[in-house]
């Protein structure tokens, strides 16, 4: 059996090589000078955090060396999303703070777009110029004509300024291409979204179904430890996966299904389920609405006709539909995380939460738990101003159930010969590397090249700063105060993030930025607390806690205020749903046009010689952020392309050989990739690490290694429900010859 040793040994050895990199020490000395063994390193000499090298925002500390450097980052135990553990990426974490290509300085671009060439200047010279640039398009052409475009802490801060200037136009990568579409369908199914971290109980599962969802290489922390511990207790992993990924690896079932097709699966399993009476019947009887609507509708639906789609033997269906009745109700079909694949991704996520409707796993014990959460207080500021634009006006119709803003659709608004109803002027970008992280990057530089504006805030040089007419650099999460996590889980907990050191170079924190921007455009009211601390001792201090408890403990855990983290047998439950039932069948989709019952979609093959381009993670990098990061550099450089050797015969293609990928609508990779022959790949498919392939030669260990994903998905699948860009549509070929002689050696 695997051990959890054995399954998070990737993170260890990763702690051990950062470490080894940045240092070790035989003493440590605390500020006062006194002598303390490794290991018992007093509070002093830490200060709390949370990570910022992905979303799961594990709570750690930060160590200084004796010359008061940054040495390490360390998981604090108190912590519910890392139980005092980090991944390799967050204890690299530091090489953010290390790398000497950071940004260093405000600096304003003297030559048109696209060619790097700017000036440095002084903070007040760059601020000045933005908020004159932003005043001067929010009053010629309306403040709907400002996008905001952000991800991760410094959201909420920009989110502030924008709200305040009266626009809405305010999206996230996060949305339609990442999550967007399962929190809308669990939305429309339970009246609840899944959250982040997932409120999946992984910990106590029996059963647990992974859909495309890598886990091992997706390294969200709590989830990997919790699936570790469910492993040794006998839980039943089922993989389903046209790769054999690290959770394949650990599972009793892998399903390596022909891509595109899982909805077909989705839909034979209710049927094994319905009509084998192997569903939670009392459960589904009392909480949901529409199975006899369900009931016929996957009538048809069974194992012979979904093997004919998916290639999964009918045995196989019928054994692994089994597995779960027998957990039931401690059974976990994973909802994923990145589901933007097909364009149909909103009802395939609405398939996977009527199976866990199904198998009465939502609320129960091995299943989905109730999470909890600290409601913190918001101190009084000015009413925002009314939108009197918003986005959907954009294009009227479009993406009618999208809950927030789309990016994409703030994208194709700022270019005009796509008729948008307002052409959108100005953007302001901070911490998303757009040209990494919407697909058709194509079209985005025609967004670009329309704009009257772009900022970037960023920390680093990247594809999207280059872009940019004015680039304000943000210090890291480790020099930095932000606001309070406060995100759910089993049990309410905050955590605070501080700075462990004065931020280096001329950079500010995204609080800092957002405050000033504010001023110069007349709205500091929205901003009445000039030091973010003074805000976070205030907001503490209606929670019982305080900045300075905080400091010392870094995460505080609270009590839940009743014992509903389950629900109890036979509970009477009224879910935020219009029925105020569990929907198997959606009138709410169905009213807005769509169907109401999930149906399976033939989605596009690859033509002759090409192979669907697939993409996830890889244990030790962040998107594109953290590739050119030193610590994590050393532990992967570049990515490779994963071929099968039935498929590397045909083309002669050998193991380390470097090639290009050339796409359907014949865009080739800019760089060339290195060739990992393996059968842990289906034939009609190859794999990538998304993140590789930077354009920027600002990054001096990033630029050039490997190949982008983006650039090779240019057939988008836009969901028509929310807005989701699918991005697996794409088809790849090989390019041999000219590429070998290229970066290969
Ligand atoms: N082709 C393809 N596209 C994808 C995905 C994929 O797998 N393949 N995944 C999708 C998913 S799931 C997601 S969630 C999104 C992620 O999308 P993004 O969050 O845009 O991902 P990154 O490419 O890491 O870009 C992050 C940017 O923020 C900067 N940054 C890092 N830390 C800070 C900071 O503290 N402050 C500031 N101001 N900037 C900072 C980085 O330098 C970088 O420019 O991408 C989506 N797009
Ligand atoms: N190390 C690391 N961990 C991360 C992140 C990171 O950047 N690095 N990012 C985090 C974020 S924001 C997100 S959203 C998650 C994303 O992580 P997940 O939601 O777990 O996964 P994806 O990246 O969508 O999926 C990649 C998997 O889908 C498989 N796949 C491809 N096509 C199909 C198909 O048609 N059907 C099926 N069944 N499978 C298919 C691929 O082979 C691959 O194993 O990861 C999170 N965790
Ligand atoms: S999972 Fe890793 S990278 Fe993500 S927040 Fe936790 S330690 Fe940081
Ligand atoms: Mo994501």
């Amino acid at each position: 059996m695997t051990s959890r040793r054995d399954f998070i040994k990737i993170s260890l050895i990763g702690a051990g090589v950062v470490a080894a990199g940045a240092g070790t020490y035989g003493l440590i000395r605390n500020f006062s000078g006194k002598e303390i063994k490794p290991g018992k390193i007093d509070d002093l000499f830490r200060t709390p955090t949370y990570c910022e090298i992905c979303f799961w925002k594990c709570a750690g500390w930060v160590y200084k060396s004796p010359d008061g450097s940054i040495w390490k980052v360390t998981g604090n135990d108190e912590d519910q999303h890392c139980n005092g553990r980090l991944c390799p990426r967050g204890t690299g974490g530091i090489g953010a703070y290390y790398d000497s290509d950071r940004l260093r300085t405000p600096l304003i671009r003297t030559e048109e777009r696209g060619r790097q060439v700017f000036r440095e200047a002084t903070w007040d010279e760059a601020l000045d110029y933005t908020a004159s640039k932003m005043k001067e398009i929010a009053s010629r052409y309306g403040p709907h004509t400002l996008a905001l475009f952000s991800h991760g802490s410094g959201s909420s801060y920009f989110t502030t300024l924008f709200r305040a200037l009266g626009t809405d136009n305010i999206a996230e990568p996060s949305y339609a291409q990442c999550r967007g579409p399962r929190d809308d369908a669990f939305l429309a199914t339970f009246g609840e979204e899944v959250y982040s971290p997932e409120i999946t109980d992984i910990r106590d599962t029996k059963c647990l179904v992974l859909i495309g969802s890598h886990l091992g290489e997706n390294m969200h922390n709590g989830q990997i430890q919790e699936m570790s511990d469910a492993i040794d207790k006998g839980a039943v992993i089922i993989t389903v996966d046209p790769r054999f990924s690290t959770a394949a690896g650990k599972s009793k079932y892998w399903l390596p299904i022909k891509p595109a097709t899982d909805m077909a699966l989705l839909l034979a399993w209710m049927h094994e389920l319905i009509y084998n009476d192997l569903y939670d019947k009392k459960y589904v009887e009392k909480y949901c609405t529409g199975f006899d609507q369900l009931k016929a509708h996957v009538k048809s639906y069974t194992p012979e006709w979904a093997y004919g789609i998916t290639t999964i033997a009918p045995d196989l269906i019928r054994n692994t539909a089994k597995e779960m009745a027998n957990a039931s109700p401690s059974v976990i079909v994973h909802p994923g995380r990145h589901v933007t694949w097909y364009g149909d991704d909103f009802q395939r996520s609405r398939a996977i939460a009527i199976l866990n409707a199904l198998l009465g796993s939502w609320g129960r014990r091995g299943g989905f738990y109730m999470p909890a959460r600290v409601e913190l207080a918001s101190f009084k500021i000015p009413p925002f101003p009314e939108t009197k634009v918003s986005w959907q006006d954009a294009f009227p119709g479009k993406y009618p159930l999208a809950s927030t803003a789309v990016s994409n659709l703030l994208i194709d608004a700022s270019i005009p010969e796509n008729n948008p109803a307002f052409p959108v002027k100005g953007w302001l970008v901070n911490a998303t590397n757009l040209l990494a992280s919407v697909p058709d990057v194509r079209n985005t530089l025609k967004a670009i090249q329309n704009l009257d504006l772009l900022v970037a805030v960023d920390t680093m040089p990247m594809e999207i700063t280059g872009w940019a007419d004015v680039v304000l650099p943000e210090c890291t999460y480790l020099e930095r105060y932000d606001s309070l996590r406060a995100s759910p889980h089993r049990r309410p907990a905050i955590a605070l993030r501080m700075p462990a050191t004065e931020p280096l170079y001329d950079t500010k924190p995204g609080y800092w930025i957002a405050r000033q921007l504010a001023i110069k455009l007349g709205l500091g009211d929205y901003f009445p607390f000039e030091k973010q601390e003074d805000l976070l001792d205030w907001q503490l201090k209606q929670v019982g806690s305080s900045l300075d408890e905080m400091k010392r403990i870094g995460v505080k855990n609270f009590e839940r205020e009743a014992d509903d983290i389950y629900f109890k047998d036979g509970d009477d439950i009224s879910f935020p749903t219009d029925s105020g039932k569990i929907e198997l069948y959606s009138k709410y989709l169905e009213d807005a046009g769509f169907e109401p019952l999930p149906v399976y979609t033939a989605h596009e093959e690859p033509p002759e010689g090409f192979y669907r381009l697939i993409y996830g993670r890889a244990p030790m990098h962040t998107f594109s952020r953290t590739i050119n990061n030193p610590y994590l550099t050393d532990l992967m450089e570049e990515n490779s392309v994963w071929i099968n050797p039935k498929v590397a015969k045909e083309w002669g293609i050998t193991n380390d050989q470097y090639i290009k990928l050339k796409n359907q609508d014949g865009v080739v990779s800019d760089f060339p990739v290195k060739v990992r022959v393996t059968e842990r790949i289906r034939w009609d498919s190859v794999y990538i690490v998304h993140g590789f392939g930077h354009a920027n030669r600002k990054l001096t260990r990033a630029y050039g290694r490997g190949a982008s994903d983006t650039q090779l998905i240019t057939n988008v699948k836009t969901d028509p429900i929310m807005g989701g860009t699918g991005m697996r549509s794409n088809f790849v070929t090989f390019v041999t010859g000219e590429a070998e002689e290229g970066l290969g050696a």
